[in-house]
C-alpha cells in the first residue's frame, strides 16, 4: 500500500521562533495519522535541527530539506551536502521545485545527480515535476512531465524509483490561488503513475506515492486527495497556518 502524504513546504519563510512555535501548534492539535499516512515539514535548512527535535518520537511525522546539493563534500561554500542532512537525523528532501528550476537553473541532469546522492544516503527525494502556463495551453503537460521523469528518474532501478516519492505542481497553479480541478490532477497522476507502469511494471508504480501540489487548502483537500491517483499534497502558503495544515492533514484518504 503506498502512502498517502501531507508536506509542507515552508519555502523561505518565518524566523526561527515563528517556525518553531507554528511546529508546536500543529503537533498540538489532534490529528489522526493512521499507518499509511504521514506528514512531514519541508522547512528552511537552519530550522532543521529544532523541527528535527520537535517531531521526536511522534510517529508517521517527518521533517524534510527543501534542497541539497549533488556533490559529497568539498569546497562549494553555501551549499549543504546528504551527509550533513543524513547527520541530523533527516529523512526526506524536496528535489526540483519549479521554483529551484526557475531561479537557481536546475536541470533535469542536475536533478539526477541529486537524486542519486540521496538515494546513496537513504533519503528519500520528494521530486517535483509541472509544466508552466504556456505548456498547459499548448496541451502538451503530459509530454512536457514525462521529460522531466525521463530524463531524471528513468536511469533508476525498480527498487529504487519505489524509494521516490513525486509531487505533480502546475507550475500556473502555484501560489497563485488558481488551482488544477481534482478532475484535471487526477488525469496528470494516472499519467504519470502509466508512464511509470510503463517503464517498471504495474505493481511498481502503484507503489509509488504522487501528490499534488499547488494552491492546496483546507477547502479543496479532501476532493483533490479523494482522486483514486493521488496521494496526498505538497503544500506551501497553507501549511503556514495551523488549522489549515492540520485539516490537510485530516483530509488524507
Ligand atoms: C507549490 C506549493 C508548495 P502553494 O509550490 O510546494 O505552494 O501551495 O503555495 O501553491
Amino acid at each position: 500500500m503506498r502512502k498517502q502524504i501531507a508536506a509542507a513546504n515552508w519555502k523561505m519563510n518565518l524566523t526561527l521562533q515563528q517556525g518553531a512555535q507554528l511546529l508546536d501548534d500543529i503537533i498540538a492539535k489532534p490529528h489522526d495519522l493512521k499507518e499509511d499516512q504521514l506528514a512531514v515539514f519541508a522547512v528552511p535548512f537552519p530550522y532543521l535541527a529544532m523541527a528535527q527535535q520537535k517531531i521526536e518520537g511522534k510517529k508517521n511525522v517527518f521533517v524534510a530539506a527543501q534542497n541539497c546539493y549533488s556533490k559529497k563534500s568539498g569546497a562549494y561554500t553555501g551549499e549543504v551536502s546528504v551527509e550533513m542532512l543524513q547527520s541530523l537525523g533527516i529523512q526526506y528532501v524536496v528535489l526540483g521545485h519549479s521554483e529551484r528550476r526557475e531561479y537557481f537553473n536546475e536541470s533535469n541532469q542536475l536533478l539526477a545527480d541529486k537524486v542519486n546522492i540521496c538515494l546513496e544516503y537513504n533519503i528519500t527525494p520528494i521530486f517535483c515535476c509541472g509544466e508552466p502556463l504556456s505548456i498547459r495551453e499548448a496541451n502538451t503537460q503530459n509530454e512536457f512531465v514525462a521529460k522531466q521523469l525521463e530524463e531524471s528518474l528513468y536511469h533508476l532501478s525498480a527498487e529504487q524509483i519505489q524509494k521516490i516519492v513525486i509531487a505533480y505542481e502546475p507550475i500556473w497553479a502555484i501560489g497563485t490561488g488558481k488551482t488544477a480541478t481534482s478532475a484535471q490532477a487526477q488525469e496528470m497522476h494516472a499519467a504519470l503513475r502509466a508512464q511509470l507502469a510503463t517503464k517498471y511494471g504495474q505493481e511498481v508504480a502503484d507503489n509509488i506515492s504522487i501528490l499534488y501540489g499547488g494552491s492546496v487548502k483546507a477547502a479543496n483537500a479532501k476532493e483533490i486527495f479523494s482522486q483514486p491517483d493521488v496521494d496526498g499534497g505538497l503544500v506551501g502558503g497553507a501549511s503556514l497556518i495551523v488549522d489549515e495544515f492540520v485539516a490537510i492533514i485530516n483530509a488524507l484518504k
